[in-house]
């Protein structure tokens, strides 16, 4: 095994900020035989290429803690064979293939193997209820989905018909006897393919994944990346997480989510690393055995997840992790989704022996903007400063907490310290490239040549940016995206409900938790029992993940004069805040039942 070497991948910033440019960087792609870029060629092809075809690509944990390895060559023969099912199985090109799926082998051959034929891939959170399963498939266009029987029993079967485009259902863990109605054994469909497949032919600009995201209003969006972005997954995988040669990298990400997929699975394959994947659940002891026995070199993982561990384990004196475990091994520690507190940047020091380093990114940006790079000492609280090729910038803001744009131009904020609104200019590869179907959606993320990204910051003088805040209703809960349109409308199903206005009341351990304000129709009476009900019926719908954890009865919402629950003032007055602007608060009567909006943003 190949021992990395000591010193980071980018030894100093501002040099290879300044000579750095994509249309160079494209070198480091090793690019399809016959022109175009592939993104299941960049993280699986090329190393069989290169002659490191036995290197190994995984290593799966299994529930029960056992560790089987895969190599590139092996990921290649499992993706290829999926990939000629595909074709077996009469999906087209472009046609896009859902994952509803834990971390596990299957998982990575699916995904490689439609990245690998052209088709586009679609991850879906096992912690969705059926409902949000539902909708994403069928706003996607889905044609194939991956699962597991339990999951297909619990959250497909369910809303199969109401998904009319779906084809076909794969199913990963047939087991014995029949199978249900309409669902195929994957596992034979694999042993009856071909382990022999040419890679298809796609240009840096074909479709490669579609990722759900929420917004405030309307349904979820899904952000549309081109196989193109492989680029900034690889760039910021070597230069943001510090990856090289010879790491052993684990992303404890779901890949249901955006990082499960730039980071659990494109950007370290692409380089060469060994990636673990853990098929269990979160939990102290398991985690940390899995960094001392896999020797994990890199650590790639969220607030929340910190703050649990932070909880459970001392810091300080005996019984510190790095007493019990071996973690000499490791060498860098970095963590995405939410606000990363100077308290667990701490807290890293002294009970792994390493300070975490903050990231900052999207759905929408592909790949990592922002970060505390390994060459520069930790300024615990900021989230760093932008990858080389990535321009940001703070927006002065109006009113509404957003980049103010004045016949079409927005002003930059220069001096240090301003609040104003995250912006990236735009011209990095793996920016989205739509909103699936909504390209007024699309539109309204840009001004003056800049993406607006709807979280507010400051930036120091030193050019290093800290979070503020979101500007819009969206609750960030355990590191997971949810809109509160989505809650709201579910609840809304009930029919004692009339009204519900959704938000994120602070948690100690998840940054956030669903809470729901609900006004009742007149001939239903507030209570613990039809509390308990609504709960239950919403997580039934919803699954754990999105269900609100707290209902709260409230005889009227507070509603703009356009009958738009106004969010913003639920939040002030649950957390006890200065209700701020209410000059567009409707005072007189209100007007039920006309919408399930709430507050419009863009
Ligand atoms: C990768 C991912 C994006 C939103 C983003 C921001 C929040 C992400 C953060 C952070 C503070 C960080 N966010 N990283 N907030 N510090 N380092 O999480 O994508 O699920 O689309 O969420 O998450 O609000 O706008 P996504």
């Amino acid at each position: 095994m190949t021992v990395p070497s000591a010193s980071p991948v980018m030894r100093d910033y501002g040099s290879v900020r300044a000579g750095f440019d994509w249309r160079r960087a494209r070198a480091r792609l090793a690019g399809l035989p016959g022109g175009g870029v592939n993104m299941g060629y960049e993280a699986v092809d090329r190393h069989l290429l290169e002659g490191t075809g036995e290197h190994v690509a995984l290593r799966c944990v299994s529930r029960e803690g056992t560790a089987t390895s895969l190599t590139f060559a092996q990921l290649a023969d499992r993706s290829s064979r999926f990939a000629n099912a595909l074709g077996t199985l009469g999906v087209a090109r472009g046609e896009t293939v859902f994952t509803l799926l834990g971390r596990g082998a299957e998982l990575y051959a699916t995904v490689l193997g439609t990245l690998r034929a052209g088709r586009v891939l679609c991850p879906l959170f096992t912690a969705f209820g059926p409902e949000p399963v539902r909708l994403r498939m069928d706003l996607g266009g889905a044609r194939v989905l991956v699962t597991t029987r339990a999951l297909y029993d619990r959250k497909v079967a369910s809303i199969r018909a109401r998904v009319p485009r779906l084809r076909h259902v794969l199913l990963v863990d047939p087991g014995d006897g029949p199978l249900p109605d309409g669902t195929l054994s994957l596992p034979e469909l694999m042993a009856a393919s071909s382990p022999d497949f040419t890679v298809t032919a796609t240009d840096p600009e074909d479709l490669a994944l579609l990722h759900f995201t929420s917004g405030t209003t309307g349904s979820p969006k899904g952000a549309m990346h081109k196989h193109g972005a492989v680029l900034a997954h690889e760039v910021t995988a070597a230069y943001a997480l510090d990856l090289r040669e010879g790491d052993v990298f684990w992303c404890t990400a779901d890949p249901g989510w955006v990082t499960g997929m730039s980071y659990g699975i494109i950007g370290p394959l692409t380089l060469g690393v060994t990636t673990v994947v853990d098929a269990g659940d979160f939990d102290p002891g398991r985690w940390y055995t899995i960094l001392a026995e896999e020797k994990v070199t890199v650590w790639y993982t969220a607030p929340t997840a910190l703050r649990m561990l932070m909880r459970l384990t001392p810091r300080a004196g005996s019984g510190t992790p790095r007493e019990q475990y071996d973690l000499s091994a490791l060498r860098f520690v970095a963590s995405v989704g939410e606000p990363l507190a100077p308290e667990a940047v701490r807290w890293g020091q002294e009970a792994l022996g390493l300070p975490v380093h903050d990231t900052w990114w999207q759905t929408e940006t592909g790949a990592i903007m922002i970060a505390g790079f390994a060459a520069d000492p930790v300024r615990p609280g900021s989230m760093g400063r932008p990858v080389p090729g990535v321009e940001a910038a703070v927006l002065r803001c109006g009113d509404d907490d957003r980049a103010a744009v004045t016949n079409g131009h927005v002003r930059v904020v220069d001096a240090p310290g301003v609040r104003g609104e995250l912006a990236l200019r735009v011209g990095w590869p793996s920016m989205f490239c739509g909103y699936l179907h909504e390209q007024h959606r699309y539109e309204a993320c840009f001004a003056d040549g800049w993406y607006l990204t709807g979280d507010l910051v400051t930036r120091d003088a030193d050019g290093w940016y800290w979070f503020v805040g979101r500007s819009d209703d969206v609750i960030k809960s355990a590191g997971h995206l949810i809109g509160p349109f989505e809650v709201e409308s579910a609840l809304m199903e009930h029919p004692a409900v009339a009204e519900a206005g959704v938000i994120g009341r602070p948690d100690a351990v998840a940054g956030a938790i669903v809470k729901a304000f609900v006004a009742l129709r007149t001939d239903y009476t507030a209570g613990d029992e039809l509390r308990r009900e609504l709960l239950a019926f919403a997580r039934k719908r919803l699954g754990p993940a999105v269900a609100p954890r707290e209902i709260d009865f409230e005889s009227d919402l507070p509603r703009t004069r356009s009958g738009k629950v106004m969010r913003r003032l639920l939040r002030a007055r649950e957390l006890g805040l200065p209700e701020g602007d209410v000059s567009s608060l409707e005072t007189t009567g209100h007007a039920r039942g006309t919408s399930g909006g709430s507050e419009e943003q863009r």
